[in-house]
């Protein structure tokens, strides 16, 4: 395969979980891939080139070979469907449908802790204003699910590492480096999810410091 072959587009800012979830995927699948950064600012993401290879004109988009792919987790799942390498979903049916549960949940759900610990808390080490009793709301609900998700002492939520993984230790990690209070049980495994070495490749992209993004 050549570099050319696999394109990955993402925003400028590096502030996306959604575009990090699928650069995790491609970096666990150990496929050499192109990123280009689109500037959302400046509404790269509806000049005709790129509207008319992602038809939502949002990243993270991905093109294979002339294929070209929006939304993550669609595009997660076509990249362990296609690819081998680390798996990204469990290989059990239930398991695998907890983790998509998980990765569905996280990206239509809890959008006051979004709003308010945008990833700008993550990423930018911005610190944000005391949550809202909405957020707060949305944090304890957080808190229960990932604390019956989690088996005690386990640092994966199954038995093998997966996405849902990085998708749910990133939104921990909304409040846990913004300073608020986390759960020990639930601080840990965030923490230990953040030190996989392909979270870190993300983490560690050179970023310049830019305003908030509008959902991230
Ligand atoms: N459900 C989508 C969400 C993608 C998304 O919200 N992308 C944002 C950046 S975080 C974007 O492209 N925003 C620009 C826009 O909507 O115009 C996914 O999982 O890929």
């Amino acid at each position: 395969m050549t570099e050319a072959e696999l394109c990955l587009y993402v925003d400028d800012q590096l502030a996306s979980p959604y575009a990090m979830s699928v650069f995790v995927a491609l970096t666990e699948k150990n496929v050499p891939f192109d990123m280009r950064r689109l500037d959302l600012e400046a509404e790269a993401q509806h000049a005709p080139d790129f509207a008319a290879l992602s038809l939502t004109r949002r990243v993270p988009a991905l093109v294979h070979a002339g294929f070209a792919l929006s939304e993550s987790t669609a595009i997660a799942e076509y990249l362990d469907e296609v690819f081998p390498g680390t798996p990204l979903y469990p290989q059990a049916a239930r398991e695998r449908a907890r983790a998509r549960q998980v990765q569905a949940w996280l990206r239509s759900d809890l959008m006051p802790i979004r709003e308010e610990r945008s990833t700008m808390v993550v990423f930018y080490g911005q610190v944000a204003p005391p949550l809202s009793a909405m957020a707060q709301a949305a944090v304890r609900k957080l808190y229960a699910a990932a604390d019956a998700l989690l088996a005690p002492g386990a640092t994966t939520l199954f038995a093998e590492w997966s996405l849902a993984d990085v998708d749910l230790a990133l939104m921990l990690n909304r409040l846990q480096l913004n300073g608020d209070p986390v759960p020990e049980r639930l601080a840990h495994y965030a923490r230990r999810q953040w030190l996989r070495p392909s979270v870190q490749q993300w983490v560690q992209l050179p970023r310049t410091s830019r305003s908030a993004p509008a959902d991230a």
